[in-house]
């Protein structure tokens, strides 16, 4: 058992009743061993980051209390994403669901299966825009705080949905 830490998960889903698919996705983070979900963003809406030819996204947010490892809580995520019949297909293509590890505690991992920070997080307004919902003085190390990264990054189409 390891000392229980702060992680923030990105949700993400295009496919099969987004909402419905997040909503139910923060009922299981909250139900992980060891763990217990602190807060959760407004959800948003995009247009697709990537190929244009699939629906837009809906994206969320998580804070989670955890005492999984990030090995164990990466590999929670996937069986998440696998109950909502996520398939992998073409990088950057539609899914039902998609879970990235944000940050975990002030960690830096980069292992081939695992980088935190996401190595995407710093410049993707529909990662950043509902941190700075929960946390806007958060910092992400090596980039920043939340806040000063918002005000780099365009919003571009996002728009708070519920
Ligand atoms: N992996 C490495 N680091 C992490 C991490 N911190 N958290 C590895 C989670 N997984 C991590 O993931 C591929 C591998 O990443 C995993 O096996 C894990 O070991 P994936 O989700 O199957 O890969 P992917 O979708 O093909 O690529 P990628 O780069 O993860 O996709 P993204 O970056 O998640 O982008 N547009 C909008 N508006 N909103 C979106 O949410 N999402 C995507 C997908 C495209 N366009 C989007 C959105
Ligand atoms: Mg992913």
């Amino acid at each position: 058992m390891i000392p229980r830490q702060q992680a923030w998960i990105g949700l993400g889903s295009n496919l099969a009743d987004p909402l419905a698919q997040l909503r139910r996705a923060l009922d299981e983070l909250d139900h992980l061993p060891e763990t217990r979900l602190l807060a959760a963003s407004s959800i948003y809406r995009s247009p697709p980051m990537g190929p244009k030819d699939q629906p837009d996204y809906f994206n969320a947010v998580a804070r989670l209390e955890t005492g999984l490892a990030p090995q164990a809580l990466l590999a929670e995520l996937q069986d998440i994403e696998r109950a909502h019949d996520r398939v992998r297909e073409r990088r950057w293509g539609p899914r039902t669901l998609d879970l990235d590890i944000l940050l975990y505690g002030g960690l830096i991992i980069d292992e081939p299966d695992l980088q935190v920070p996401h190595p995407g997080l710093h410049e993707r307004a529909f990662v950043l825009y509902p941190l700075r919902e929960l946390a806007p003085s958060l910092e992400i190390p090596g980039r920043g705080t939340v806040r000063i990264l918002c005000e780099q990054v365009v919003a571009d189409g996002l728009v708070a949905v519920e």
